[in-house]
């Protein structure tokens, strides 16, 4: 496994690197057929105004036993680690610095799968939660919004096999998305690796 010098997106209140080819192609090419066959995707629902929607995309959560937490209205219970997830995230902790305790996959299956405006900043995170992003498969467009700041915005494409870290206040102050596109995409999956530090 490769990592490279990551390169330091330039966020005002914000601390985050990115490592845009930190798995080698045949390895990214593996990863993603072996996590498209053993991960038990499931579709969520969520409720937007009272009325029940499907999420936009498939999600998986796996993790160390009493990792589990609510999100969205969702009650997460992990599931446990699977050989390939142990080992993309022994793969990005070094870079990372941090022991990941949790792991949510998302799987976009065309340019009409989506993840809204938020920050990943629920209290079982942490003060200052450190995010492992790890993407394969089709680019996607992650963007970034500033929460008060109204003009700054930023975007990265989140390329197969990269590393995207977030850390420091970058949750506080920053809102992130995938927007959906009209333009022809392949799947991808994401795995926004993540510490746990209340577990339920
Ligand atoms: O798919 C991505 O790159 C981002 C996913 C995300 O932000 C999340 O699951 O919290
Ligand atoms: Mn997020």
């Amino acid at each position: 496994m490769s990592s490279a010098t990551p390169q330091t997106l330039d966020l005002p209140d914000g601390d985050v690197l990115f490592f845009p080819a930190f798995f080698p192609e045949a390895d990214a090419d593996r990863l993603l057929q072996r996590l498209l066959d053993t991960t038990d995707w499931r579709q969520d629902r969520t409720t937007i105004y009272g009325r029940e929607v499907e999420l936009p995309r498939l999600t998986a959560w796996y993790g160390d036993a009493g990792t589990g937490y609510r999100y969205s209205g969702i009650d997460n219970v992990p599931l446990p680690w699977t050989p390939v997830l142990l080992e993309v995230k022994r793969a990005v902790e070094p870079a990372c610095g941090v022991a990941f305790n949790s792991v949510l996959l998302n799987r976009y299956r065309t340019g009409r799968d989506s993840v809204g405006w938020h920050s990943d900043d629920e209290p079982v995170f942490g003060a200052n939660p450190l995010i492992g992003s790890v993407s394969f498969g089709g680019t996607r467009t992650f963007q970034f919004r500033h929460k008060k700041l109204r003009t700054e915005r930023r975007a990265v494409e989140l390329t197969h096999g990269s590393l995207l870290v977030m850390r420091g206040a970058t949750q506080h102050h920053w809102l992130h998305q995938i927007p959906k596109t009209a333009k022809p995409v392949a799947e991808r999956l994401n795995l926004t690796f993540r510490v746990v530090v209340a577990p339920a």
